[in-house]
């Protein structure tokens, strides 16, 4: 897979009072994210389909690919670029049978023993977390935080693209990318902020600078 994946927008319109889903994104989209993924947990399929077709426009015509959470028959409806999927959804093989071979395919993973599983199954790339503790995801399991070691050890065991979530923000990112992962994603830093394209800048800054630490 040959995607930039430096900034790595996760929406949740929850956790943005200000703005709509539809601001957040083209803030982001103004600030040069590189890849989108429409999360909304908490929003009805019919309003999650509508929200992704505007996405999809959105995102096309910035040349950034969108990925859906969860949902592999939103992303087939509405040409997302990908799904991105958990230990509760349908298998990755599943999902690829469905979308296709050029489909980007990611797996939320938290231990060295899931990515390695995730990149057996040929996922194209990983969300490893949570990598700080965050109270942007909302489990009935506590939410544990992995740390940049367990980073680390996913980053050596292999050798698909990962981004780190859960936590970060312009200060930490450095230090997730000096680590090895490849990118972040983020909700809260670029969604809460006041001004989400500065915010997706600042971002993108502090990755370059995890790369010079490696
Ligand atoms: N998966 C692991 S942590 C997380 C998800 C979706 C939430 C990340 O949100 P934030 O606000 O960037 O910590
Ligand atoms: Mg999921």
């Amino acid at each position: 897979m040959n995607i930039s994946m430096d900034t790595y927008l996760v929406t949740q319109s929850t956790l943005s009072e200000a703005r709509s889903t539809v601001d957040v994104v083209s803030a982001a989209l103004e600030g040069g994210v590189d890849v989108v993924q429409l999360r909304e947990k908490n929003v009805p399929a019919c309003e999650r389909y509508h929200l992704a077709r505007e996405l999809r426009a959105m995102t096309a015509d910035a040349g950034v690919p969108l990925v859906v959470n969860d949902r592999v028959d939103i992303a087939v409806a509405v040409d997302a670029d990908g799904v991105h999927l958990g230990d509760d959804d349908v298998p990755v093989d599943v999902a690829r049978a469905q979308l296709g071979p050029d489909a980007i395919i990611g797996r939320s993973v938290s231990t060295v023993a899931g990515a390695k599983a995730a990149e057996d199954a040929e996922a194209d790339y990983l969300g490893v977390g949570a990598v700080f503790v965050t109270s942007s995801k909302q489990t009935t399991v506590e939410q544990t935080e992995i740390g940049l070691e367990t980073v680390e050890a996913v980053a050596n065991a292999v050798s698909i693209p990962l981004v780190g979530i859960g936590g970060i923000s312009a200060e930490n990112a450095a230090d997730v990318v000096a680590a090895g992962a490849d990118g972040v994603a983020v909700i809260s830093e670029i969604t809460a902020a006041n001004d989400p394209a500065a915010a997706t800048r600042r971002l993108a800054a502090a990755v370059e600078s995890g790369r010079t630490q490696r």
